[in-house]
């Protein structure tokens, strides 16, 4: 499909359109009715999931003869209504892409050459059993590393490093979100909160893009409240598509934390927080309170660039919006080395408004495990089985980072996730002891981690590397074995629990069949691999289905049931807020150690020494230097989607936004060629001039500047960012991205 044709099937194609490109961001609406017509010229419609990125949004696609046609939101989902995004438009242009990876791959060439010869599965299987086999004699179970991009596909991929006992098994978190899950978790005892956006009356972003950085029902939500009336402030070094819909307040970045502590200053000493909440829900109000005393909007001015009227009045506009009102905490949370404590903030100042099992602010997602404890409630759904397996054996060496360490921040990091940058690292320095193999799924750490540079040289260090992905990524490039699955409309996947303010379980399942013979599901997949490994047991099923009704058969669903709809939820059951009606109803899933919400926190307090948060001053940028800040594009999916070909053709380079002014004094032009230079690193790249961003600030668009040629659409064009970030680790293992300088100038 051509552009032309693409952006008319998304935009006017089925009628019931809601938003347009250049407005917020780019999400259509295919109406039920539609839905049920475009039925009877079709085929079928199948009701899957969506994997254009994570998110997974329940979907319809169209299937005439044999092909997939189109894909739509679910018209039955309230959080969909029939709505996509781009992304998710583009699925069939990735499952038709002739740029695919069709078969199994084994390097023949030097690494990093990008010669490989096509192999069996089994040639590929045995291959990867033997050369993981010689590592793990060589240097022990301990020396392989799993990453992957958090997902379904764990269950199976991480089996491999499981059955062979490595402690080294890495999810993406670090990348992103995992600030804001370690603040969750240490402040409510539980990760499991999310935002009630589409009821709030007031929303304060802190590096938030809802219109860019989507996800559709969020996206739905912020549109609903803004048609009610809600206000929204958009605190961003630049004018992103958000803060084109709100109040603009241009923030210097890394300062964040200095807002936020002068909010609470001005709620305790203008009494606008809510002290009825705090008494029963909160421990240790009062160390906050003394920690935020000389945390004046004065101050805050000074540190953030801000006018200290406008921190005042939108401080005094969110409290008076209280309960309704929401500080948002973030999605991409790896900004700066102490972004943890940012987030822990965020979250006080909310529970200061009381913002907690209401409308319109935050709640506990209602899965079945927490409806077990309101009898009320408890009825309305079980939860999903696990698969049954035997138990895995206990690897003998502490993991390469300190996740779990007692006493130091690494306490804090989730075991399941651990600190990913730490990989590069241990394998170039040997600490604690080396990596000599890496195992990569739906990940491209050149691209994703910073410090590509660093990457590459580790990459080429290593024995052994496999990744398996959809395309010949650039870490693919780098790869010993490259396997191919097939993408995500034509294959099944276990259930996902995605429950919000009801439970929801959501399942993927093929709409074709596989559309390049040779790829294979990730189940079947490691299943394969494993039996040849040795490690049969780990993989107690012959089908796909086996696993689904071992989930299902204990939540009391069947698989034909899943398959008409793709989604299950509880019929009958209203969006469920325990303090709607009762303010003072008990929270009984907060499991902190005190069972309140910790404002300090002992386990923070043993892992950091900062049981409430403390401010940072982080270095600003010098004269004639900027600060490099990146984000994401509505069109494309952070370093997945470059080589997509109806996404390549609506956007296939990025440049670098600078400030007029700045531009001007350099003699940069709109459009001029320009090298950035970071730390001893340089890139080409081409300026966007604009007065929607910071003097002192440029940013980039994430996910281009592509290095494996075999992305023939995307290879070389436009910046990678993370050839100009320098894969700093922040407290809580995190890798930080808004922590370097650049230099420009004219090419
Ligand atoms: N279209 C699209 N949607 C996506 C994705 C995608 O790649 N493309 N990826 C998904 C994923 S994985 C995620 S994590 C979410 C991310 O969703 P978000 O976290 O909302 O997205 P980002 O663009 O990373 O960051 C949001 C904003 O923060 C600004 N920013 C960057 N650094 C700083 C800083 O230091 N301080 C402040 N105040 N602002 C800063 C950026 O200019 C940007 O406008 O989006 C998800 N949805
Ligand atoms: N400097 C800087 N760095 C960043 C960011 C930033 O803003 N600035 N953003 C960060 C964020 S928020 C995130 S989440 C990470 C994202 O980092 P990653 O998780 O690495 O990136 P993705 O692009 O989401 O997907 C990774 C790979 O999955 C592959 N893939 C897609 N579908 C399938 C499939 O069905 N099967 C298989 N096996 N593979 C598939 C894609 O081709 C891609 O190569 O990057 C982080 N890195
Ligand atoms: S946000 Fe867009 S790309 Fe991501 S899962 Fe939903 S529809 Fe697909
Ligand atoms: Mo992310």
């Amino acid at each position: 499909m051509k552009r032309r044709q693409f952006l008319k099937g998304a935009l006017y194609g089925t009628g019931g359109v809601i938003v347009a490109f250049g407005g917020f961001g780019t999400l259509t609406k295919l109406g039920p009715k539609n839905a049920v017509a475009e039925a009877k010229e079709s085929e079928k419609i199948v009701y899957s999931a969506c994997e254009m990125c994570r998110n997974q949004c329940p979907i319809a696609v169209q299937v005439k003869n044999g092909k997939v046609v189109k894909v739509d939101g679910h018209p039955d989902d309230p959080a969909m209504g029939g709505s996509l995004c781009a992304r998710g438009q583009a699925g069939p242009s990735l499952l038709y892409d002739p740029q695919r990876i069709k078969k199994p791959m084994i390097r023949t060439g030097a690494r990093g050459e990008g010669k490989f010869k096509e192999v069996s599965w089994d040639e590929a299987y045995q291959y990867i059993s033997d050369q993981l086999k010689k590592v793990i004699d060589k240097s022990g179970a301990e020396s392989v590393a799993l990453a992957s991009r958090k997902g379904p596909h764990d269950l199976f991929f991480r089996t491999i490093g499981q059955g062979i006992g490595t402690p080294n098994i890495f999810s993406h978190e670090a990348t992103c979100p995992m600030t804001r899950s370690v603040a969750l978790d240490t402040t409510f005892g539980t990760e499991g909160i999310s935002a009630d956006y589409g009821n709030t009356k007031y929303l304060i972003s802190l590096s938030r893009n809802w219109f860019e950085g989507i996800h559709v029902p969020q996206a739905k939500g912020v549109m609903k409240a803004l048609n009610n009336g809600a206000k929204m402030v958009v605190l961003d070094p630049r004018f992103s598509v958000s803060a084109s819909k709100g109040e603009w307040l241009p923030i210097k970045a890394t300062t964040e934390l200095a807002f936020v502590m002068a909010m609470a200053n001005i709620m305790i000493n203008e009494n606008l927080f809510d002290k009825d909440f705090v008494a029963q829900y909160v421990e240790g109000f009062e160390q906050w309170a003394e920690a935020v005393k000389d945390k004046t909007p004065e101050w805050a001015a000074q540190e953030t660039g801000l006018a200290r009227e406008d921190i005042v009045r939108v401080t005094r506009e969110f409290a008076a919006a209280k309960p309704h009102a929401i500080l948002d905490f973030g999605w991409r949370t790896a900004l700066t080395t102490n972004d943890f404590q940012l987030r822990r903030a965020i979250l006080l100042v909310n529970m200061m408004i009381g913002n907690f099992e209401v409308a319109g602010g935050y709640f506990q997602n209602k899965g079945a495990g927490v409806l077990k404890k309101f009898p009320e409630q408890a009825g309305y759904a079980s939860p999903l089985g696990g698969l049954k397996r035997p138990a895995f054996p206990k690897p003998t060496k502490p993991r390469i980072d300190n996740t779990g360490v007692k006493g130091t921040p690494g306490q804090l990091i989730p075991a399941y996730d651990g600190g990913v940058g730490q990989i590069s690292i241990s394998i170039l320095t040997g600490q604690p002891y080396p990596i000599q193999a890496w195992l990569v799924h739906r990940f491209n750490p050149i691209i994703t981690l910073g410090n590509s540079e660093q990457t590459i040289e580790a990459l080429k260090k290593l024995d052994f590397i496999l990744t398996c992905d959809v395309y010949m990524t650039d870490t693919a490039y780098y790869s010993d074995v490259v396997l191919p699955e097939n993408t995500y409309l034509e294959r099944y996947e276990q259930v996902y629990d995605m429950s919000g303010l009801t439970p929801k379980y959501v399942l993927r399942q093929p709409a074709v069949s596989s559309v390049y013979a040779d790829t294979k599901p990730h189940w079947q997949i490691y299943k394969e691999l494993g039996e040849k490994m040795g490690l049969s047991k780990f993989f107690p099923y012959q089908t796909i289905e086996e696993v689904l009704n071992q989930q299902l058969t204990p939540a009391g669903l069947t698989l034909d049931l899943m398959k008409e709809k793709g989604f299950w939820t509880p019929s009958g059951m209203k969006p469920f807020y325990v303090r709607a009606t009762d303010p003072k109803a008990s929270l009984p899933f907060i499991e902190t150690q005190s069972k309140k919400i910790e404002f300090f926190s002992p386990e923070v307090e043993e892992a950091t020494k900062e049981g409430i948060p403390v401010y940072v001053k982080h270095p600003q940028p010098e004269e004639g230097t900027f600060r490099f800040v990146q984000g994401k594009v509505a069109v494309h999916t952070n370093a997945g989607t470059a080589n997509v070909p109806v996404l390549n053709e609506l956007m296939s380079t990025n440049s670098l936004w600078i400030n007029t002014v700045s531009a001007k004094k350099l003699g940069i032009k709109d459009g001029d060629d320009i090298i950035i230079t970071s730390g001893k690193f340089e890139h080409k790249g081409k300026a966007t001039v604009t007065e929607g961003i910071r003097p002192d600030t440029v940013f980039a668009y994430h996910g281009f500047g592509r290095i494996s040629p075999e992305l023939k659409r995307a290879f070389g064009k436009g910046i990678n960012v993370n050839k100009l970030v320098s894969g700093q680790l922040g407290t809580v293992g995190n890798s930080v991205t808004s922590m370097d300088f650049v230099t420009l100038k004219k090419a």
